[in-house]
């Protein structure tokens, strides 16, 4: 499968590089080193018209100035920690607060952030592209000097499979996440509003005032949270629960998987016929319908709006370090963190 490497830009003096993926099945696939981030995922329409699917830049300047983490890998900690802080062992750590008093998406300089190691092979039947960062120990507030690898496999089936890998010489807290916005109307024709979500779950979780779960689990059942039979992102935007309100009019909360690798969320665009399955062994994921999305500047071309995206960010819940009785996140000592999710691009006709 052909792989072209090349540079993407720089920062800090750093150069940047690119690798682009092209498939034998009309996908291409591009991602850089700086913050592992997908730039741009392209594959056909049901009339066979190749188009990209993400929100993506083609500048290292753009992701700086304009980015909400559009395709970027998130750590140590996806979502939010309450009060940028937590105790482990009976020791307390206090984070870098990067929103307010509270951590968000790993901190300042979280994984998003930094330039990654890199390397990628080839064969006849996939690339995988090999990104690598040593996190030092007390990184943004984190305990722990952390080995981390994402990789990334692209194969003649049009799949993403994002691997996350990580080792930790002290117990530490690690919840890992990628954060592209889709948008399968192709070159973003068109907000997700018109896209339909399924998603395998039977409750999400509450939100506080801060965006951070408070604990309490919310049955999906006669609420505009049941993605259980496909619905229209947009069926719930304008309804009044306040769940919806309190995030700006949209989705941003985690929804608990009833399953685990067994197609747990698709997202389809029937005007295109494009469809997005993602299975994950993760538990969780985050839904987030671009609620904050700015509307002063412009996408390869398209002005941005609310709504140009949806993120689907497999993971455990956010923030449940600090909510005994919700998986923690948390890595012992030598231990390795595990996690897997695929991103299967098809045709609706096709399932
Ligand atoms: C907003 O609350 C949302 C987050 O979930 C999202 O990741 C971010 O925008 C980009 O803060």
């Amino acid at each position: 499968m052909e792989v072209i490497e090349d540079v993407f830009g720089e920062i800090d003096g750093k150069m940047v590089k690119s690798y682009t993926v092209k498939n034998g099945a009309g996908m291409e696939f591009t991602c850089i080193e700086y913050g592992c981030i997908i730039t741009k995922i392209i594959v056909p329409d049901k009339d066979g018209v190749k188009e990209n699917v993400v929100l993506g830049f083609d500048t290292i300047e753009e992701y700086k100035d304009h980015s909400q983490y559009f395709g970027a890998v998130i750590g140590r900690t996806s979502g939010r920690i309450k009060n940028a802080a937590f105790t482990l062992d009976g020791k307390a750590y206090t984070l870098a607060k990067n929103e307010g008093g509270n951590s968000l998406h790993g901190g300042i300089d979280g994984f998003h952030n930094l330039v990654w190691d890199s390397s990628y092979e080839s064969n006849s039947s996939g690339a995988r592209i090999t990104f690598t960062y040593k996190s030092p120990d007390g990184e943004e507030g984190f305990p722990g000097e952390l080995d981390m690898q994402v990789i990334y496999t692209i194969n003649d089936a049009n799949e993403l499979i994002i691997s996350y890998r990580g080792m930790s010489d002290k117990k530490t807290v690690v919840n890992v996440t990628n954060h592209s916005y889709f948008n399968l109307s192709g070159n973003l024709k068109r907000t997700v509003l018109s896209h339909e979500l399924r998603v395998k779950s039977d409750r999400f979780l509450e939100l506080d005032s801060s965006f951070i779960p408070t604990g309490k689990t919310i049955p999906v059942e006669n609420t505009v949270f049941d993605f259980r039979k496909s619905q229209e992102v947009g069926h719930g935007i304008d309804s009044n629960d306040p769940q919806i309100e309190l995030v700006g009019g949209g989705y941003d909360h985690p929804f608990l998987l009833t399953t685990n690798n067994q197609n747990e969320i698709c997202l389809r665009d029937p005007e295109s016929g494009r469809m997005l399955q993602v299975e994950t062994d993760e538990p969780c994921v985050v839904v987030y319908s671009g609620n904050s999305l700015e509307t002063d500047f412009q996408i390869r071309g398209v002005q941005s709006q609310k709504h140009l995206g949806i993120c689907l960010e497999t993971q455990a819940p956010p923030n449940m370090i600090n909510t005994p009785g919700f998986p923690s996140a948390i890595l012992k000592a030598n231990e390795v963190y595990s996690t897997r999710t695929k991103y299967t691009f098809a045709l609706i006709e096709e399932k």
